[in-house]
This record gives structure tokens, sequence and C-alpha cells, in this order.
């Protein structure tokens, strides 16, 4: 394995008082312009990224615990990613692979079949967006299956379009006004540790999952279920061991396709190269994207060939889905990935988040540590209680940001604090960002 290699220096240096003038000055033209309905959880305006730093349009250069939402793993502007995508691009920046097909789409295809869960023939299609993946997979199994109905966990978040609005748990900010919702959904009872009212083991919570959805909607009606295997938005919900291959076993039995949402959780992030590996689960079709494009939009879905092959030839793809640029970037990133070991490093980051914030879980209002690799959450309470804490969550989030540490909250109560980062954020400056949350969080 080999060490990263960083072009800005991977320190937290404050140039101004935070935000600066100039990206006041950015937020006010932003003020004008842009959506209210788009947000942005920290005031900084990024001009360049690298590591576990971002440097401001003031210049000043912040911790960075967010990763683009997940995206960044490699780094933002890791050297492979960055030289694949300056070859690429002045050779040809789109010809649509619905009419005149190229390389590196085929390429990323042979990666995703060679590396996701599963030693049987694999088949993708890839496609823009997180959301755009969840979509087709959902397209494909009713495809396979003949069959309407989709059952998803409780807490998911699958995103932002007609249909994976319906599919996420969240009501505000992701779904209230923005109704009707696509029909045939189905949220089941999932496996959320910390909040079940007795300890169960992880095939009781599948169980009764399973009883749930065989009484309300009935195996035969299903087309898939639907599960990410870490949630990620909900707060960063690791199931009960042997959870997953209870749901999997029934998925089988009954001919339901077992579809994995792992465009967080996989690509590294956790530990492993997919979380799924932790449950011994292979999904029939898994979703990928953030980290497998390197930074740049890529997405997909990934299964047996034999039921992505279902759908008629011209039923899949669209104007821009595998963009070559895109896939020279994300074929940049999982060559990363190899050469710098990100499993491991994501493994040496949950020890060091583990080493600094697990002895203030079960103190003032830090409830819960969860998570695996470098997708981690402190969950807040009201101190004594388990009741979710989601004001203290975001205290702690504008007091790192006040210091020039980015953290995202999370949780279906908006009551976590993720930590996020780059694979490569080297150790110190991680240990400084958690010394400050450590700091944040216990007062
Ligand atoms: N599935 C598991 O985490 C995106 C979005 C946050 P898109 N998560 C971050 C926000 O506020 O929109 C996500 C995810 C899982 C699907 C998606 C959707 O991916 O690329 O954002 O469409």
């Amino acid at each position: 394995m080999s060490d990263p290699i960083y072009h800005l220096p991977q320190e937290r240096r404050l140039v101004t008082e935070l935000p600066g003038p100039k990206s006041k000055e950015l937020a006010a033209r932003r003020d004008a312009v842009v959506a209210k309905g788009v947000s942005s959880s920290s005031p900084f305006y990024v001009t360049e990224a690298d590591g576990g730093v971002l440097v401001d349009a003031d210049g000043n250069s912040v911790i960075d615990l967010g990763a683009g939402i997940a995206v960044t793993s490699v780094g933002a502007s890791a050297p492979k990613v960055v030289a694949n995508v300056q070859e690429a691009v002045a050779r040809f920046t789109h010809s649509s692979f619905a009419t005149t097909p190229y390389q590196g789409y085929v390429d990323v295809c042979e990666r995703l079949a060679e590396l996701t869960p599963g030693s049987f023939a694999k088949k993708s299609v890839l496609v823009n967006s997180g959301a755009e993946a969840v979509e087709n997979a959902v397209k494909i199994a009713r495809h396979a299956t003949g069959r309407a109905a989709v059952a998803v966990a409780e807490n998911a978040f699958h995103g932002r379009t007609n249909l994976t609005m319906a599919l996420t748990s969240k009501a505000m900010p992701y779904k209230a006004g923005f109704g009707p919702f696509a029909p045939e959904i189905y949220h089941f009872p999932s496996s959320y540790p910390f909040r079940e009212p007795a300890p169960i083991t992880g095939e009781q919570a599948a169980q009764r999952a399973i009883s749930y959805l065989e009484t309300t909607v009935g195996a035969d009606k299903l087309a898939c279920l639907l599960q990410e295997p870490i949630q990620g938005e909900g707060g960063f919900i690791v199931p009960a061991e042997g959870y997953l291959p209870t749901l999997q076993a029934w998925c089988r039995e009954h001919g339901i396709v077992f579809i994995l949402d792992e465009i967080q959780c996989g690509f590294c992030r956790s530990g492993k190269w997919f979380a799924s590996e932790y449950d011994g689960v292979e999904p029939d079709l898994i979703t990928t994207a953030k980290a497998l494009g390197g930074g740049l939009p890529l997405a997909a879905v990934t299964g047996r060939a034999e039921i992505v092959d279902s759908a008629q030839t011209g039923g899949l793809g669209g104007t821009y889905g595998g963009n070559p640029v895109s896939c020279a970037a994300s074929l940049g990133a999982i060559d990363t990935m190899k050469e710098w070991d990100l499993p491991a490093r994501a493994r040496a980051i949950e020890a060091a988040i583990r080493a600094k914030v697990q002895p203030l879980v079960g103190t003032g209002s830090v409830g819960d540590l969860r998570g695996r690799g470098a997708m981690m959450a402190v969950e807040f309470v009201n101190p004594g209680t388990k009741d979710p804490d989601p004001a203290k969550a975001g205290q702690v989030a504008s007091t790192l940001l006040e210091q020039g540490v980015i953290a995202l909250t999370c949780g279906i109560y908006g009551s976590c604090i993720r930590f996020l980062p780059a694979l490569t954020i080297p150790a110190g400056l991680l240990d400084e960002a958690l010394d400050l949350f450590v700091e944040a969080a216990g007062n």
C-alpha cells in the first residue's frame, strides 16, 4: 500500500473570520438567483480541495469531514483521477453510449462485475445519479418479476426524484409538499438497534419485517425488497447481525429481487469494498454512485446478468449515462482505492474515531456512536433518555463550522453528527477535528 499524495497542505489554517468576506459576497449573490430549496450546510465557497481539506474563496483551509456527502473518498483531486479526466476530456466530452459507444463504459462495467459481491455473472447499466440508479433497479426488478410492489426499509433514503421520494422515509425536507407519490411502495419496520424498546436479534428484526410484508402486501406481489446495508441519511444505522441474511433468504424463497443500495456505504467507505461483505450477503442488484465516480457524476445498477438482461433493449439508459469523462474518473478512483488500500484506511479512521469518541457515549447528551469504517455517527439525546436531540446536533455542527471543521448532520430525527471524511485524510488532521468535536459535544 502506498501513501496518498497531496498537493494542498493538510492543515487547518484560518486567515479571516468565518465565513470570510468573499464567501459572504458570494452568499449575497446566491440569495438573488439560487433556489431556496437548494441547501448548503456550510458557508464556505470552495476553490480547491484535496485529502482532508477544503480551501475557500478567502484562502481559509478547513477540515472536511463530509467529503461532498461521501463522494470524494479518494480525495477531491487525487492525481490519477485528475490525470484520467484531463486526458479523457481533451479527447471527447460526450458521444452518448446510446448512439456511439466507447471503451470507458465497458471498462467500468467490468470493474463493477469484478468488485461487487457475488461470484455469479453480472451486468451493469450506468446512469448519472444515485436516485437514477435506484429508479432503474426498481424498473429492472419489476420487469424481471412481472410484479409491481416494492418493499423498502423505514428510515431509508434513496433520493429526491418522484419514485425515490416515495422510497425515502423522512418527510422534512425531502417529501413535504412534493406529493402525490408513486404507488405500490411499502415501508417495513427495519433494524435500528439503539432504538429497539428491548434488545432483539437481527433474525427477530427480519422476522418482524417479513411478517409485516406477508400480512399487508403478500410475498407473491413483491417485485423487490430494497435496503441500505448501513442506512446513511437515516442516521448511519447498522442493522443487527443476522438481519440482512434472513431477509435475503426470504427474498430468494419467494422470487423477490433483493436490492442493496450501497450508494453511500459502498466503494471502501465501510472498511470493506462493500458493506454487504460484513453480513455475507450477495444482493441480486446493487446500486452504487458517489465514490464510484471519483467526484464526477456516475452511478450504476449492477446485478445478476439474467435479471438485468430481462429489460428490453432501449428500456434502460439515457443521454448522459456513463459519460466518458465520468468513466475515466471512475477508473482512476478505483485504481487509487486499490493502490492506497482505502478499505484499510477506512478501518483506521474508525479506530481513531472510536478511540476519541467512545468515552463520551452515555455521558451528557452523547447517546450512541455507531457505523463502520469512515462512516461513523454520534446520536445526541436528551441526557438520561433516548429522546433524540436535534438541537444539540445542530449546535455542535455550528460550533465546528465556526472553528473551520465541516461536519454534517443526519438521522431520521436530525439528531446525529456524521464523520464521513475522505479516506485519504491524514491521521493528525482527523485527530485535530475529533478533539474539537469532543470539546463541542462534551459541554
Ligand atoms: N441512496 C443510500 O445516500 C444520496 C443525499 C443528501 P443522489 N445521499 C445524499 C441530500 O440531501 O440529497 C443517496 C444515498 C443513498 C441514494 C442516494 C441518492 O443519490 O446521487 O443524491 O441522487
